[in-house]
């Protein structure tokens, strides 16, 4: 991905600006298509930040991450900048990694995106009390299901989604964000029944109260784009992305299926316009025929990939300007974040 001219580096540079928030923890697959992000507004469509082909999970080359069934796994992100939202996390076999139909089936958890992080200053000049920068580590815990049998092969799906702020403009909301780890279940309290989803709200807007702050919609798949891509032209930052997604004030609620009047999240059709209403097998489903591959024999080894990380992204955490706060016509403030 290396860079002849001037041009191309500026155009890489705004490619990296356009992307916004991303999983941290635990690693997620690594995208290299849009260096490190995959937004749907940019053309990524998810459900993964890179398909299960591109995983390096199968390389012998590669550690695993191991969890055990009921531990409590920390997950991280980045806010890089924006403020509210909500993020989605659920759970699917490896195999099934490319289909959002059965992520959508398996929902674990909602939170809100600034769930123990906050804007370095709470109450900026130009935004707003609690609107500002700031790229802090966020983070939650989820438990790992109990349903799942072991050495499963399994991929934790996050989404960002109704977060706001989009280039200094208060009341543009951003599209989704995707990514995706991959990880071996093993060890750990069995039982048969599959996870409800739930939702913990309380971010730093509203830190005691079960919603969050958010923009646009509260429902996954709104801000997807549908098929839709960007035709990105060389020097125009915001060409490259089809954000932002909504326009509206500033929002307070809990996401759809746990709002009033929307019902429960954990059927496909409810929850991600991008999803078929066929049913994903359930791993409790067929508790004696697990379709689940086991791991460790799997031995089929791509020659060591040599970039499977993501690729020199720029430092998450490091920047002094920030992309939110500069104006869509100086695109060069935007060089540091993402
Ligand atoms: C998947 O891998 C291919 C081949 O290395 C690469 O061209 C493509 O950009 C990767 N996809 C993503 C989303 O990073
Ligand atoms: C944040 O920005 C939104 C959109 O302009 C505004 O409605 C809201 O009042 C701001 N929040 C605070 C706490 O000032
Ligand atoms: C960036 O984030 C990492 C991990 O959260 C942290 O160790 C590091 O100190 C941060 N750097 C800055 C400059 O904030
Ligand atoms: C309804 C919809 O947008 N479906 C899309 C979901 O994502 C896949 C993969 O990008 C598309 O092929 C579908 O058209």
């Amino acid at each position: 991905m290396h860079l002849p001219g001037t041009l191309v580096a500026v155009s890489a540079l705004a490619a990296s600006c356009v992307g916004h928030s991303m999983l941290s923890t635990p690693a997620p697959r690594g995208n290299i298509e849009w260096w490190g992000t995959c937004a749907a507004g940019a053309g990524c469509k998810g459900p993964c930040d890179a398909p299960k082909s591109n995983s390096t999970f199968t390389s012998i080359y590669v550690p695993k991450t191991y969890v055990k069934r009921g531990q409590e796994l920390e997950v991280g992100w980045n806010r890089l900048n924006h403020p509210g939202g909500f993020v989605r996390l659920a759970l699917v076999p490896f195999d099934q990694s490319d289909d959002w139909a059965a992520f959508n089936d398996n929902i674990l958890k909602y939170t809100c995106y600034e769930t123990n992080c906050g804007p370095k200053d709470t109450s900026d000049k130009q935004f707003g009390l609690l609107n500002g920068s700031g790229d802090a580590p966020c983070s939650t815990k989820v438990t790992v299901p109990k349903n799942i049998p072991d050495n499963t092969a399994v991929t934790l799906q996050w989404i960002w989604y109704g977060g706001g702020v989009y280039y200094a403009q208060p009341e543009a909301s951003f599209g989704e964000y995707y990514g995706c780890s991959d990880m071996i279940v093993s060890g750990g309290p069995s039982l048969d029944e599959k996870p409800k989803a739930e939702f913990q709200g309380g971010d730093v807007s509203y830190p005691n109260s079960n919603v969050c702050k958010y923009w646009g919609s509260n429902k996954v798949g709104d801000c997807n784009f549908g098929d839709r891509k960007p035709n990105p032209i060389e020097g125009d930052l915001l060409s490259q992305s089809l954000e932002p997604c909504m326009r509206g004030p500033q929002l307070k609620g809990a996401p759809y299926g746990f709002d009033s009047g929307s019902t429960p999240p954990d059927s496909s059709s409810d929850s991600g316009s991008n999803s078929s209403d066929a049913a994903s097998d359930d791993y409790q489903a067929s508790p004696e025929v697990p379709e689940v591959p086991e791991v460790p024999e799997v031995p089929e080894v791509p020659e060591a990939p040599e970039v499977p990380e993501v690729p020199e992204v720029p430092s998450d955490n490091d920047s002094e300007t920030t992309d939110s706060v500069g104006t869509p016509e100086e695109p060069s403030k935007c060089n540091k974040g993402f």
